[in-house]
């Protein structure tokens, strides 16, 4: 194992090694027997923290020894190590000075982010927070370096999910005729967020658990080693045995690839890992590491909970137990959907449901358990998941695909190009549509309007509460074309489920309150804030406020909307959903094309995109769209109205 540098850094007040830890140098200054307990504090910071924070618990206990040996063998920000998805990322925060306050704050406001980000520290190669990115991202690296001419090591750190998204194969592919010079980790815990699926996650599973395999190539690479020119005569026997198509021993998929494969390797002992890095930095061509971790690993109840220790809120370290459990709110969004689902699937066994590799998250894991034939995890592969919903839909199929608005940005093409353009009945559930307040900007699905309402044939809705959600599904699961529903994160609005979904009028929408001042266009639970605002707008101003529950983006209620701005002399529209492109922009497009000039004061999220926040409200304030700063803005805008603009005339 590597000596320290000549001076360990010296110990903190607080005893910890962890807390003498200001920069990645002072991993490499520590003394190799020191590490364990490094690893040890790590993980217990880890644990207390994201006991009170919530975070990405079992991913990040996972790859401590792992991280600490990266930071022991490179030295960023020189080199570059791009984590995938980067939820993995707080172990290479605390190793990379942001230990302390910060850290302790994580995933709330002013603290730091839970994924990261070029802004936060120059030790983060590269942001994210989708998945599949960092292979693809590494190479650019790579490519950049040799063409600069510039030396430094560029690793790419990608879990077993990872492996199934189209783009990391996609960059896989590139590689060997990209650079010569490329390190990736393939950090292998068998569980994407639940059990990995697929081909490669069965075959990675026969790779690191086939001792005959693994000794063959271990015993091969050994005598290589040994001999005088080894390195030359072991690429010699690689072309061989890629030329004699595996007929004596086998390749791994990446050797095909062109990578040189290196594994497996225990991703908790630092000496092993060490090694194997030491090895990879030198080697003269591209390199994968497999190293298999275990997800959770220092927790009980991680480790025999792992889906649910993937990501998840507050807890009890000890117990494992949720704090503020959901007892008495509302059920989820996600679960009603679900249950609705498993019913329409009982009835009608044409109907299907996809997820890319969210179950429970998006409430599917219910259809999973009670028609496993009509469920479908298809991996982490949002493209495939649309366009595999398309191939059925031509055979009567009728799927349904569930995938977070913030991920369904990857299936623009797909959407168009082979759903819309042939119009297929294919029902889109977009969940966690609006803010995601503590994973941030890559997590917030505040872009779905936008990129969907220029799409032909797409109907885009979104309900008021969980009943017209089971109202909407049933809707479009009749349609027979392209739909579209999207709602937010969390709990319902506690509105009881009918027995019987409605058929609702496609391009409808619904007054709630009539009003001759002012009439609220509403989308999604921004019914609910808008009752409240017509009241304080009755009750401090006078004023007679109505309330429409907008329900469709498109078609959008065009004969209501044009009725209402000959007669009303101000519109208001309300959205979770950033202003450009969205609800609101449909209002003013449709008033602009019949000629109406009726003011059209829109209230939706900024041209930005919004950081993480401890929660949605402090979000909303900071941004100005609080129910009293609404209030304000529509006041203010109603007093300056005649100065304005005209009202209109019938
Ligand atoms: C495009 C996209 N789809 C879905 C997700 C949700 N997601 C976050 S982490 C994760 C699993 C990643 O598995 P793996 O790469 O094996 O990493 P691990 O968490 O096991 O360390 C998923 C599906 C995402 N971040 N990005």
């Amino acid at each position: 194992m590597n000596s320290p540098a000549s001076s360990a850094p010296s110990p903190a007040p607080s005893g910890r090694l962890l807390d003498g830890i200001r920069t990645p140098a002072d991993v490499k200054a520590l003394h190799a027997d020191q590490l364990a307990r490094l690893a040890e504090e790590i993980r217990s910071e880890i644990i207390t923290v994201t006991a009170q924070n919530g975070g990405h618990v079992g991913p990040n206990l996972g790859v401590v020894e792992l991280t600490i040996a990266l930071h022991r063998v490179f030295a960023t920000p020189e080199d570059q190590i791009v984590f995938d998805v980067s939820h993995q990322g707080y172990v290479h925060k605390l190793l990379s000075g942001r230990n302390g306050p910060a850290f302790r704050q994580i995933r709330r406001t002013g603290g730091l982010s839970g994924f990261l980000y070029r802004s936060e520290s120059p030790h983060d190669a590269f942001g994210a927070g989708h998945a599949g990115t960092a292979l693809s991202a590494a190479l650019g690296m790579a490519t950049a370096r040799d063409l600069r001419g510039t030396h430094e090591h560029v690793v790419a750190v990608c879990g077993d999910g990872a492996f199934t998204c189209g783009v990391t194969m996609e960059a896989l592919n590139n590689v060997v005729s990209t650079t010569k010079r490329l390190i990736v980790i393939l950090n292998d815990n068998e569980w994407s967020i639940a059990k990995n699926v697929g081909a490669m996650a069965r075959y990675l599973n026969r790779l690191s658990t086939n001792p005959t395999y693994n000794k063959i190539h271990h015993d091969l690479e050994k005598f290589f080693t040994s001999l005088p020119h080894g390195p030359e005569m072991h690429r010699m026997w690689m072309k061989w045995k890629r030329e004699t198509k595996d007929f004596i021993v086998e390749s791994s998929p990446f050797e095909k690839y062109g990578l040189r494969y290196l594994g497996p390797i225990n991703g908790h002992n630092i000496e092993e890992l060490v090694k194997n890095l030491e090895f990879a930095k030198h080697s003269d061509g591209p390199i994968l590491l497999h190293v298999l971790t275990q997800k959770g690993r220092g927790l009980k109840a991680a480790m025999s909970s792992p889906e649910k220790f993937h990501g998840l809120g507050a807890f009890d370290p000890t117990t494992g137990e949720s704090k503020n459990p959901a007892h008495g709110t509302p059920p989820n969004y996600q679960d009603v959907l679900g249950a609705a689902l498993v019913r329409f699937a009982k009835a009608d066994p044409h109907v299907v449901g996809i997820t890319a590799a969210m179950p429970s998250g998006t409430g599917l894991s219910q259809l999973a358990t009670e028609c496993p034939k009509q469920f479908f995890d298809v991996g982490i592969a949002e493209e495939h998941a649309v366009l595999f919903a398309a191939g059925l839909a031509t055979k009567g199929i009728k799927p349904v695909v569930a995938i977070y608005s913030t991920f369904i940005q990857r299936s623009v093409d797909q959407i168009i190009h082979d759903v819309c353009l042939q119009n297929l009945p294919v029902t889109f559930c977009l969940d966690r549509a609006g803010l995601s307040p503590n994973d941030g900007p890559t997590h917030h699905g505040l872009f779905d309007l936008a990129l969907l309402r220029s799409v032909p044939n797409a109907v885009v809705m979104q309900p008021q509460h969980e009943d017209e959600l089971v109202d909407m599904l049933h809707t479009s699961l009749q349609h027979g074309a392209p739909a579209f529903i999207r709602y937010p994160r969390g709990a319902g609005a506690g509105v009881a489920i009918k027995s019987q979904p409605a058929l609702l009028p496609v391009g409808q929408a619904e007054v709630l309150r009539p009003g001759t001042d002012i009439s609220i266009w509403a989308l999604g639970p921004m019914v609910a804030e808008a009752i409240q605002l017509a009241d304080r707008l009755a009750a401090e101003e006078g004023l007679s406020v109505g309330v429409v529950n907008a329900r469709f983006v498109k078609p959008l209620d065009r004969a209501l909307l044009l009725r209402q701005a000959a007669v009303v002399p101000l519109l208001v529209t309300m959205e979770d959903h950033v202003l450009s492109g969205g609800f609101g922009s449909a209002v003013l497009e449709t008033l602009q094309a019949a000629g109406r000039t009726t003011p059209v004061e829109r209230i939706g999220w900024p041209d930005q995109f919004v950081e993480h926040g401890s929660s949605v409200e402090i979000l909303r304030n900071s941004y100005g769209l609080s129910l009293d700063d609404i209030l304000r803005r529509v006041r203010t805008r109603w007093q300056n109205l005649p100065a304005e603009a005209p009202t209109a005339t019938v």
